[in-house]
C-alpha cells in the first residue's frame, strides 16, 4: 500500500449529505454534470491519487531538486515528474476552471475535493502544476494580449510562479525593492533579487514560465500600494503562436535546502543581473499590483490550508490503521491480571482519545474548507447558507485566513498525536508521517503566517466588515441551535456550542473595545495583537465544533432511515456523531478559557526591556 489514505466517503459526505450537490447540479449552472458522474470522478480521482500519484512521495523526499549554478537550472527526480504529468493529464484540474483557458464547469466545492486528493497524496505536484490557474487568473486581470497569452500558456501547459518574497520583505511585501523601468517600447525591466519562489524553475515539466512579479515602478511611491504586478516570462515567446524564443533574463541563483516539501524548488530568482534584460508586461495596464496578486494569493491560502487538511487526513487514517493492528498491553479493566490477552493499542483510552480528536479535526476541517468553497460560486452559495453574491464573497473572505491559519496550525498540532499513535515506529522513516510532519510545518508559514492570517481576520475581514460576514455566519449557527426540530440525542452539544457562540461574542466584544480605545491610546492595539492568534483558533473551533453537530444530525437522520443493519454505512454515521459529541464535550470548553484569558489581557510585556526576555 502506498502512504496515501483518503476519504473519498467523507468527501461524497460533505458533498451531497451537507452541501446538497444533487440541488446544485439540478439548478443547470454546471452543464450537464450529474450526481453519478461526480461519483465515478471521484473513485477515478482517488485511484490516481493513492496509486501512481503518490508512490514517489517518499523518494522524491530524499532525492530532492538538484541545483546547477552555471545553467541556472534544477533537475527535478524523475519519478515525481511522472507523478505531476500523470495528474495532469488526467485532466481533473479542469472542472471548475474557467472555459477560456481550457476549463469545464463545475462547482469549485467539487475542484477542491479533487484537489484535496492530490493535495494528500503528492502536494508538490499540484504546486508545479499550477500554470492552468494561474493563466485563469492573468485572463481575468489582464489586458486582451495578455487574455491571448494567457489561453496559449494554458494550451501549451506554460507552469507558474509567484514572485513577492525578498531578503527584507517577507511579511511585509511592501518593504520590496525590485525595481521596474518603463521602456520605450511599452514594456518594462524589472531588476532585484527575489527569495523563496516556489517552482522558479521545473526541470522539463513545461516549455515555459509564467513568473507573476510585484516590483516598484521608478518614482511609485512606497508600501504594497507602490507595487506594481509584472508578466515576466522565463523565455520570451512568438505572441501569436506562444513558441518559445529568446531567453529572458530571469535566472534562477540559489536553491535552499529544507526542512520539509523537499521536492518542492524553492528557489532565489534574480531579475536582471545577467547582462541581459528581464522584460516584463505590466498586467492589464493598470498600476494596481497588490490587489492583482490578492487574486493569487487568495487562491494560494486555500490551497495551503487544503493541503493541511489533507495532511492531518491522510496522518489520521495512517495513525487509525496502525492502531487497530499493534498489539501491545492489556485491557485498561484487566490491568492487574499478568495473564489478561494483549490487545490491539485501538483499546487503550488514551490512544482512542487522541484518534477521535485526530477523526474530529481531520474531519471538521474537511466540512470548513469545502463549506468556505461552496461560497466561491454563487449559484451554490444560495442554496447552502442564503447568502447572496455579494455576501458569499465577504463569507468566503471571512473563512480563508480559518482554513489557512486555523487548518494549518491544528494539522501540524494533531499530526504529531498521529505520530505519537504509532510509538517510536512513528518516528521512522518506514512510516510516511514524519514527512508528513515536516512537509506540513511549512503550511502555518507561507503564504502569510498565522499571525499575519489573525491580524488579516480581525481587522480586515471583521472589523472593516463591520462584521458583516461574521454575523451572517453567527446567523447560520442560531439557526442550527433554534431549529424548532433539533434532534434531543444532540442537546448537550448544542448547548456547549452555543455557550461557545457567547464566548467568541465575548471575546470579540473585548478585542473591540481596545479597537476603539486605540484612538486615544494607541497602545491598546497591542493587546489586539496579543489576542488575535487565540481569537482565530477559537473561532475556527467553534466553526468545526458547529460543522460537526450539523453533520452528526444528518448521520442521526440517515441512522433512523438504514434498514439494513449490514450497511457499512452505519458504522460511518455512528461516527459523525460521537466525533461531534466528543469535539463539542473536549474541545468546545476551551473557548470559555481563552475568553478568561482574553477578557484582562495584560499587555505589559510590550513594556519589558528586551534584556529581560
Ligand atoms: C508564497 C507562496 O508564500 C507559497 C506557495 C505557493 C505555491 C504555488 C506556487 C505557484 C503559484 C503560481 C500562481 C498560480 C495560482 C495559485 C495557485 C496556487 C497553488 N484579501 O492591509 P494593507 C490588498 S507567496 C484581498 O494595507 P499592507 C488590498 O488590495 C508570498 N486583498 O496591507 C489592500 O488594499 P485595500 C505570500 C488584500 O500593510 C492592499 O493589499 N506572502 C488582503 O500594505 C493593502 O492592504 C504573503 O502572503 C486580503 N486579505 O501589507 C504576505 N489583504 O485595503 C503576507 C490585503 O485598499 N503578508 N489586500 O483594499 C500580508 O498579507 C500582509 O498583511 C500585507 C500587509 C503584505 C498585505
Ligand atoms: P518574517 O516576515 O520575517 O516573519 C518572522 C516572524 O515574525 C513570523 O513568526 C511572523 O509571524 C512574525 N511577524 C512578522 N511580521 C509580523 C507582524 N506584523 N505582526 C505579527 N507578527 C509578525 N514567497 C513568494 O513570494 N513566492 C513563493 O513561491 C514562496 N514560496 C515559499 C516557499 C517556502 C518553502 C518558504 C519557506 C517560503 C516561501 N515564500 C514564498 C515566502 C513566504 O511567503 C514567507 O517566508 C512568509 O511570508 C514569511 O516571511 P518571512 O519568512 O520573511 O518571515
Amino acid at each position: 500500500m502506498g502512504h496515501y489514505i483518503s476519504n473519498t466517503r467523507d468527501l461524497e459526505f460533505n458533498l451531497f449529505e451537507s452541501l446538497n450537490l444533487d440541488e446544485v447540479l439540478s439548478t443547470g449552472e454546471f452543464g450537464d454534470l450529474d450526481g453519478e458522474t461526480v461519483r465515478i470522478i471521484l473513485t477515478e480521482a482517488r485511484r490516481l491519487a493513492e496509486g501512481p500519484v503518490a508512490e514517489p512521495f517518499a523518494e522524491a523526499d530524499r532525492n530532492p531538486p538538484e541545483f546547477d549554478p552555471e545553467a541556472h537550472t534544477v533537475r527535478l527526480s524523475e519519478s515525481l515528474k511522472k507523478a505531476v504529468r500523470v495528474w495532469a493529464e488526467a485532466g481533473y484540474y479542469r472542472l471548475g476552471l474557467d472555459e477560456a483557458v481550457g476549463g469545464e464547469p463545475a462547482p469549485l466545492m467539487l475542484s477542491w475535493a479533487i484537489r484535496e486528493l492530490i493535495l494528500g497524496a503528492q502536494p508538490v505536484a499540484y504546486m508545479y502544476h499550477s500554470g492552468p490557474k494561474a493563466a485563469e487568473i492573468l485572463y481575468g486581470i489582464g489586458n486582451e494580449q495578455q487574455k491571448r497569452w494567457a489561453q496559449l500558456a494554458a494550451e501549451r501547459g506554460w507552469s507558474a510562479t509567484m514572485v513577492l518574497t525578498e531578503p527584507d520583505a517577507g511579511s511585509d511585501v511592501g518593504a520590496g525593492r525590485a525595481k521596474a523601468t518603463e521602456q520605450a517600447d511599452g514594456t518594462w525591466h524589472i531588476e532585484g533579487v527575489k527569495r523563496f519562489i516556489t517552482s522558479a524553475d521545473v526541470d522539463d515539466l513545461a516549455e515555459n514560465i509564467m513568473h507573476l512579479v510585484l516590483a516598484r515602478p521608478t518614482g511609485a511611491g512606497p508600501g504594497t500600494k507602490g507595487l506594481s504586478l509584472f508578466f515576466v516570462p522565463k523565455f520570451l515567446f512568438d505572441a501569436e503562436t506562444g513558441e518559445p524564443g529568446e531567453r529572458n533574463g530571469v535566472f534562477v541563483t540559489n536553491v535552499e535546502h529544507k526542512m520539509g516539501i523537499k521536492a518542492s524548488a524553492t528557489c532565489e530568482l534574480t531579475f536582471g543581473g545577467h547582462g541581459v534584460p528581464a522584460r516584463g508586461w505590466l498586467v492589464g495596464d493598470v498600476h494596481n499590483g497588490i490587489a492583482q496578486m490578492f487574486r493569487v494569493i487568495e487562491e494560494a491560502r486555500m490551497m495551503v490550508g487544503t493541503k493541511a487538511i489533507a495532511t492531518l487526513s491522510t496522518g489520521y487514517l495512517n495513525a487509525l490503521s496502525y492502531a487497530k493492528q499493534r498489539v501491545q498491553g492489556a485491557d485498561m479493566v484487566e490491568m492487574t491480571n499478568k495473564d489478561a490477552p494483549r490487545v490491539s493499542t485501538m483499546r487503550h483510552p488514551d490512544v482512542r482519545r487522541s484518534l477521535m480528536m485526530q477523526k474530529a479535526y481531520a474531519e471538521g476541517l474537511r466540512a470548513v474548507y469545502l463549506y468556505t468553497a461552496a461560497h466561491q460560486d454563487t449559484a451554490v452559495a444560495r442554496i447552502v447558507s442564503g447568502a447572496e453574491p455579494e455576501m458569499a464573497a465577504r463569507v468566503n473572505d471571512l473563512l480563508l485566513p480559518i482554513v489557512k491559519g486555523v487548518g494549518s496550525e491544528r494539522a501540524y498540532q494533531l499530526l504529531t498525536d498521529s505520530l505519537q499513535t504509532l510509538g517510536g515506529s512513528g518516528f521512522l522513516q518506514d512510516y510516511p508521517i514524519e514527512q508528513y510532519i515536516r512537509d506540513s510545518k511549512i503550511d502555518s508559514l507561507y503564504e502569510g503566517t498565522t499571525a499575519i492570517q489573525s491580524l488579516d481576520f480581525f481587522f480586515r475581514k471583521i472589523a472593516r466588515d463591520q462584521g458583516g460576514a461574521l454575523g451572517h455566519l453567527a446567523g447560520e449557527i442560531t439557526k442550527f441551535l433554534e431549529k424548532p426540530e433539533a434532534d434531543e440525542r444532540l442537546a448537550e452539544g448544542r448547548a456547549l456550542l452555543k455557550s461557545a457562540l457567547e464566548d467568541v461574542q465575548a471575546v470579540l466584544a473585548t478585542l473591540f473595545g481596545h479597537l476603539m480605545g486605540a484612538q486615544k491610546e494607541p497602545a491598546e492595539l497591542y493587546k489586539i495583537g496579543l489576542g488575535s492568534v487565540r481569537l482565530l483558533l477559537a473561532v475556527g473551533d467553534l466553526i468545526i465544533g458547529w460543522q460537526l453537530l450539523r453533520h452528526a444530525e444528518i448521520a442521526l437522520g440517515k441512522l433512523s432511515a438504514i434498514a439494513d443493519g449490514g450497511s457499512s454505512d452505519i458504522a460511518f454515521y455512528q461516527g459523525k456523531v460521537a466525533s461531534a459529541l466528543f469535539f463539542a464535550r473536549n474541545v468546545l470548553p476551551g473557548i470559555s478559557a481563552t475568553r478568561a484569558a482574553l477578557t484582562n489581557i495584560d499587555a505589559s510585556i510590550m513594556e519589558l526591556d528586551e534584556a529581560a526576555f
